[in-house]
């Protein structure tokens, strides 16, 4: 059908005949299509670098994302108003064009609707452009990507706290080393889920050396400014472990360990104020998978605290366990 010509204006009417090109036309329309993306591309990407990392984004509010935290996923903020305006302006074209089709070619008496096969250059167009703009947009979140994905190596001297997060339906457990510094380790086949001991809830056996001493939280703690590297599990179904002020979102999967990092510039009561009493208030912590009935109370609680009050957590927490040593475990 490429290069046909049409009897535009006819007594009868073509219903969609527009998309029936000359050469020269198809090649025109293709070419203010590539410049209108250019444009698109150009308005969406100053409209993001305004509003994302000008000045950076730390102890900034912006209209849609809470405040962000954590200095690395700074260049997600541009990535994700760059996206939302693109995507925007794609939508409101597409369905602009639809309405304006639809009122256009809407039913009149004596018109009459005419087959037609398609247009290749136009085919080609429209698959063509979406791709080049989707490549491009990967290549702009490849750095982000991988300062996001992949943990930075640990230089000598860098402090780093090592958390387990373990989701199960419909709760959130952190778990810490003990005095040792060991982390023990979780056993998917010691879950008992009927249990209400947190050790049972998240398999972790207390007679294997380095979980003795552990800790498990249903809160998180962890100071400021420091690295923090967190193994996720899911004992159950998939869950989605997402913290909105530090831009991660990571699925939980049963079976698979999970890993992200996070470091806080700012305590939680910095962004989020305190209690009337004085407490610190935390961020949030949402479990992004639809994963049960419960799914919707599935929140957690995220204290960025000093490196004195964590300190404290940690004692509290230990100051509950019973480390006698006359105990089997059951499980
Ligand atoms: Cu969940």
């Amino acid at each position: 059908m490429c290069g046909a010509s049409v009897r535009e204006g006819s007594g009868y009417g073509v219903a969609a005949a527009w998309l029936v090109f000359t050469k020269e036309r198809a090649l025109r329309l293709i070419s203010k299509m590539l410049a209108g993306v250019a444009v698109v591309f150009c308005a969406a990407g100053s409209a993001a670098w305004a509003q994302g990392d000008e000045g950076g984004t730390i102890g900034r509010r912006s209209w849609w994302l809470p405040e962000n935290v954590f200095p690395a996923a700074e260049p997600i903020d541009t990535l994700f108003y760059f996206i939302l305006w693109l995507t925007s302006a794609v939508c409101v074209a597409v369905f602009g064009a639809l309405v304006y089709f639809l009122i256009k070619y809407r039913h009149r008496p004596g018109r009459r609707a005419k087959f037609i096969h398609g247009n290749a250059r136009l085919e080609a167009a429209w698959t063509l452009i979406p791709t080049v703009i989707l490549a491009l947009t990967a290549a702009a979140s490849q750095t982000t990507w991988s300062r996001i994905k992949y943990r930075p190596a640990i230089e000598s001297g860098d402090e780093v706290i090592r958390v387990s997060v373990v989701a199960r339906q419909f709760q959130w457990f952190f778990h810490y080393a003990g005095a040792d510094g060991v982390l023990g380790k979780l056993h998917a086949d010691r879950v008992n889920p009927k249990s209400s001991e947190f050790e049972h809830m998240i398999g972790l056996d207390r007679s294997e050396d380095g979980a003795r001493d552990d800790i498990i939280s249903p809160k998180m703690y962890i100071p400021v400014n420091t690295r923090v590297d967190i193994d996720l599990y899911s004992v159950d179904v998939l869950h989605s472990f997402f913290l909105p002020n530090f831009r991660v979102k990571q699925d939980a999967v049963p079976g698979l360990t999970g890993h992200v990092w996070i470091e806080a510039a700012k305590t939680s009561a910095d962004v989020m104020g305190t209690e009337p009493g004085g407490a610190p208030l935390p961020f949030e912590i949402v479990c992004a998978e639809l994963c049960g009935q419960g799914h919707y109370k599935m929140r957690g609680q995220l204290f960025v605290v000093s490196r004195g009050e964590y300190e404290a957590f940690l004692e509290d927490e230990a100051s509950y366990l019973d480390l006698g040593d006359d105990e089997e475990e059951e499980y």
